[in-house]
């Protein structure tokens, strides 16, 4: 395919402004958490639509846009998604999690009972493209995997802008998903995204984040 430039500018802001504008964001997503006690409020489609669009503006390598999404909110599939993750869970944490691992999640109190995927309204599923059928020819996509994380980040960016609490939930093995959802075989799953509201008394684990400073470098 050819290069067509087209013009591209944005809106100039002065320093001052960027600068209040970034710490009132910093300050909002300093309050994004993990949640993992949803109420079963209803949200609309459109809603969990528009959010999915924003995702969907990440970049990709060489323009693949190598994700597609699965938005679940009919009862009975959560349901047979709960039933797979818990059993897959309980056998992780039983038997294939090693015990570093499992200290490492001590702080977070995370065990195989996972019956938010029942109770959250939406299931967001996030699956990775790894090749593609072009001109009868499976090509490979590039980055995959950085492509399709950095969309799930701008997903659960714009759920926290929208006042919604999401979980980024990797049951492990998740093949089971692909299954249940009817997703072709050049297409992994990448994230389980339960997204609804925190319930009235939620708690989340007190855990906080590593300085600026330690994960920061100048050079200058
Ligand atoms: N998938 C398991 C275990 C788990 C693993 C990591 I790494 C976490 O940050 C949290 C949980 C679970 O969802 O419980």
């Amino acid at each position: 395919m050819a290069y067509v430039p087209i013009p591209y500018s944005i809106e100039p802001q002065d320093p001052g402004t960027m600068l209040a504008g970034t710490q009132k964001l910093l300050a909002q997503m300093r309050t994004r958490r993990s949640c993992r006690e949803f109420s079963d409020k209803p949200i609309p489609k459109d809603l969990i639509e528009s959010l999915i669009a924003v995702a969907h503006t990440a970049p990709s390598g060489a323009n693949r846009q190598p994700w597609h999404f699965v938005a679940v909110d009919d009862p009975t599939i959560k349901k047979e998604i709960r039933v797979a993750a818990e059993k897959e869970e309980r056998e992780s944490y039983t038997n294939r999690m090693p015990p570093a691992w499992l200290e490492a999640l001590e702080p977070l109190g995370t065990d195989e009972h996972k019956p938010f995927l029942e109770i959250a309204p939406w299931l967001v599923v996030i699956f990775q493209e790894n090749w593609v059928m072009i001109d009868g020819q499976k090509q490979p996509n590039y980055y995959p995997v950085e492509s399709v994380g950095l969309a799930a980040g701008m997903f659960l960016t714009a759920c926290h802008l929208a006042g919604l609490a999401t979980l980024t939930h990797t049951p492990s093995p998740m093949k089971f998903l692909r299954e249940i959802l009817h997703r072709p075989e050049n297409e992994k799953p990448f994230l389980l995204i339960p997204v609804g509201y925190p319930t009235a008394n939620c708690k989340v684990p007190k855990i906080e984040k590593k300085p600026i400073e330690e994960v920061l470098q100048w050079n200058r």
